[in-house]
């Protein structure tokens, strides 16, 4: 390596700082916090006692100077004792993971890399991306494995996150920018419906964002359903039912917007066709929603004057994911939102740079700018940037799940590169994952403390993360941010970028994949331009001295916070009307799984928990997974607060405590997927276009586990719904 591994790097700006930045200098380096996609601003003071100190910036309307209970113990991660400092491999399969040298880990990638290439073809090594890594991560990333590869297998994680979402706006309005408009935009509205999001817990500074007039689709009394004036308590996997039943009552009731569907959509005929059969005691019937509450749903969002329709994960991460979100934005389109100012459709994306994350390259079917890689024009533009011969550009792979389903399989990839994601915990079915990984010739995966999947790794590589390094993310409404250092990563660690350049140049590719952040950022520029995420007039500076919404099609383009205000991203400028159809989930429920599983977050735990769960604050918050079930299915099932309880899908079976909350529906059962254990029973049923797995609902059993069956149940502590509680979660 070229530079020294633990001296901080100058500033990446110039000194033309604006004054209110320069100010705050002093509070230690203004970045964003590792996790989620609302990106809130914080600064990291590195020289504290028991470690780095975190606040929040007021300068990030995101947030606003509020952070959560993640973001404030944020600076645990930096000092935390769980950190690797040294790379890891072992001798075999049976051996133990042992510290040896960065010259030896790389060696041993590449000779092993070239060893599988040379038996199986390029295909035979396979990368797994993350949206949590910076923009140019996933840039750098997805280049290594189309050019330093060879290989098409490449894919990652927010396939299981926003792959719907972006499948349908793509369709429908020709880009996928998750929130088209402002955070703040939100405030403005007048009603928001919410489907699948429960933000209280997933990204509690939001909530300041939402009006008085909030509408939220779940099938549980979530803390966010507490707050909302009307909530439609959906049976999972029928909200797609539920939009064709509210547009079916917006039209027949006269809320649709003949003026708007005239000057700026196509479609509509067909789609107005396809929902008469959807009257609202059939939605009723399928979705167990009242007919009231959906002509309610559809008055408070007809007659506002501003209104906005947003998506997260308890509509997307359906097998028919793609067509529920296009559902919801024909409602949307009927109502004339989408477009107008203070009003719209929008998704909400989930990971720290899951919107950047998912336009730079490291997606199967995808190249840099949200190009698509069957495109000859995007593989001409950006293989021209890259100095390779568009031929030589493979073309789509496998998508996430079909991936780790393939892997060490006859015509599957034999080796996989890992970074920024623990698909042993977070994938569905890991039962089979586990073993398709077990199956390989060789795992190797960067992270920064031993994951789940990094402990069946042959070899481990230390990385930075967020505060010792820098970089850009986009966050939820697409605004492109600067991560930037704050302290020096431990000795020992090295950054992704440089391991990707490192390994580009053993690998014979010693030109094209340089090793520092901004270097790379330059080239996603032109990788970028003339794409549908145009990056191309961005620049550190830039972004550091204002907001900055992608396209920013030149340096002297003021960026694009409403991108949609004048017309749509399709050729045409107008947006699509899609006729799509109910249909039931992959696995209903039948007599010998009789139940709904559905699965979600909590507020203390970030995803597969590898970085949350070992940050004590957090861990005593949300110390056990847990399977919340209705006290009436409790009592049925002879099942107390706290019992063990087995719960038991096609795929497999966890054990888990119960615990009884009248929030849930009696139906159904939630689990918490930031152990390993809920993803044992999740189906991977894939949506047709997007190829998102089925995570929000499956068929299950569950009993009483370890004790006498059938014992009586005791009197249940029954936790009360959230409506009910005096405080609102530990938002700040
Ligand atoms: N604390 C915390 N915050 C996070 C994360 C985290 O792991 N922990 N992860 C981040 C990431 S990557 C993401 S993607 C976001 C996700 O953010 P959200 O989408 O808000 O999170 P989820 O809990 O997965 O799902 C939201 C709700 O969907 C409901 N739901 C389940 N099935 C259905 C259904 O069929 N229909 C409807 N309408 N609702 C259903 C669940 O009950 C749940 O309350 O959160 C981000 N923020
Ligand atoms: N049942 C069920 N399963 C789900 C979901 C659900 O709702 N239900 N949600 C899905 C969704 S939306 C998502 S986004 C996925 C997320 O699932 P995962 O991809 O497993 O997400 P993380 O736990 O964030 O994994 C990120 C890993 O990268 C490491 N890491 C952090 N920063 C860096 C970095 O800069 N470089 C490197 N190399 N490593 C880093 C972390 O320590 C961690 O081990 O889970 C999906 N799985
Ligand atoms: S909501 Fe919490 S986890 Fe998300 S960015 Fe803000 S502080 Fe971090
Ligand atoms: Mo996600």
């Amino acid at each position: 390596m070229k530079r020294p591994e633990s001296t901080i790097e100058p500033m990446p700006l110039s000194l033309s700082l604006p004054a209110p930045v320069m100010s705050q200098v002093h509070l230690g380096a203004a970045t964003h916090c590792p996790y989620c996609a609302l990106q809130c601003g914080m600064y990291v003071t590195p020289a504290h006692e028991g470690g780095p100190v975190v606040t929040p910036r007021h300068d990030i309307p995101a947030n606003a100077g509020a952070l959560c209970q993640k973001g404030w113990t944020a600076g645990e991660l930096l000092t935390n004792g769980a950190r690797l400092t040294s790379p890891l491999a072992r001798a075999d399969r049976a051996s133990p993971l042992e510290p040896v040298s960065w010259e030896e880990a790389l060696a041993r990638v590449a000779g092993a890399v070239r060893a599988v290439q040379a038996a199986h073809g390029p295909d035979g090594v396979a990368v797994f991306g993350g949206g949590g890594l910076t923009n140019e991560k996933a840039y750098l990333l997805g280049k290594f494995a189309r050019v330093a590869l060879a290989t098409s297998q490449i894919d990652y994680n927010g396939r299981f996150c926003m792959s719907s979402a972006a499948a349908a706006s793509t369709r429908a309005f020709g880009m996928d920018r998750g929130l088209p408009f402002p955070v703040t935009d939100i405030a403005e509205a007048d009603v928001v419906l919410l489907a699948g999001c429960n933000v209280a817990e997933t990204m509690p500074p939001f909530m300041r964002h939402l009006p008085a007039g909030l509408i939220v689709a779940d099938p549980r009394e979530t803390r966010t359903a507490a707050r909302a004036r009307l909530h439609l308590r959906v049976t999972p996997g029928t909200d797609l039912a539920l939009a064709l039943g509210l547009l079916h009552i917006a039209i027949t009731e006269g809320y649709a917007d003949p003026a708007y569907i005239e000057a700026r959509t196509t479609g509509f005929q067909e789609v107005r066709a396809s929902v008469a059969s959807w009257w609202p005691e059939r939605a009723e019937r399928v979705t167990g929603v009242p007919v009231a509450q959906m002509r309610e749903a559809v008055r408070l969002l007809g007659t506002a004057g501003r209104a906005m329709i947003i998506t997260g994960r308890g509509a997307e991460q359906h097998a028919k994911g793609t067509d529920t979100v296009t559902a919801f934005i024909n409602l949307a389109l009927a109502l004339g939102l989408p477009g107008r100012a203070g009003s719209g459709y929008g998704c909400l994306t989930g990971q720290g740079n899951g919107q950047g994350g998912r336009e730079h390259g490291q997606k199967a079917d995808q190249l840099p700018g949200n190009r698509r890689i069957d495109d000859p024009a995007a593989r001409a533009h950006v293989a021209a940037v890259w100095g390779v011969d568009p031929r030589d550009l493979p073309g789509p792979g496998r998508s996430a799940y079909e991936l780790l389903d393939a892997l060490g399989t006859d015509g599957g990839p034999r080796a996989l590169l890992v970074f920024g994601s623990n698909p042993v915990v977070s994938a569905p079915r890991t039962g089979r994952v586990a073993e398709r990984l077990a199956a390989l010739d060789l795992l190797v995966v960067s992270d920064i403390v031993l994951s789940e999947t990094a402990a069946m790794a042959d070899i481990v590589l230390p990385t930075t993360q967020w505060a010792e390094e820098h970089g850009t993310m986009t966050n939820l409404e697409g605004r492109v941010l600067l991560r930037r250092q704050a302290v020096a990563p431990p000795s020992g660690v090295r950054s992704d970028l440089a391991i990707i350049s490192a390994l580009a140049a053993l690998l014979g590719r010693g030109e094209g994949f340089p090793g520092e952040a901004r270097e790379v950022f330059d080239e996603l520029r032109r990788a970028s331009a003339g794409g549908v995420a145009d990056y191309s007039g961005i620049t550190y500076e830039r972004v550091a001295a204002g907001a900055m919404y992608w396209p920013v099609p030149a340096e002297d383009h003021p960026g694009t916070p409403r991108p949609f205000l004048d017309r749509f991203a399709t050729p045409d400028g107008r947006a699509r009307f899609l006729p799509v159809d109910h249909r039931p989930p992959a696995e209903d429920v039948d007599e010998e799984y009789p139940y709904y599983l559905t699965t979600g977050r909590v507020l203390a735990q970030y995803q597969s928990g590898a970085q949350t769960r070992r940050v004590a604050a957090l861990n005593d918050a949300a110390p056990e997974p847990f399977v919340e079930v209705h006290p009436d299915l409790a009592e049925r099932l002879r099942v107390a607060q706290g019992d063990l309880v087995r719960v038991t899908s096609r795929r497999g079976h966890a054990e888990v405590a119960a615990r009884l909350s009248r929030a849930i529906r009696a139906d159904t059962v939630f689990m918490p997927f930031h152990w390993e254990g809920a993803n044992r029973l999740t189906n991977p049923a894939l949506d047709p276009v997007s190829r998102m797995p089925e995570f929000k609902v499956c068929a299950v059993r569950l009993e009483r586990a370890g004790g006498p069956p059938g014992a009586p149940p005791g009197e249940p502590r029954v936790a009360p719904a959230p409506g009910a509680r005096a405080g609102r979660g530990r938002e700040a």
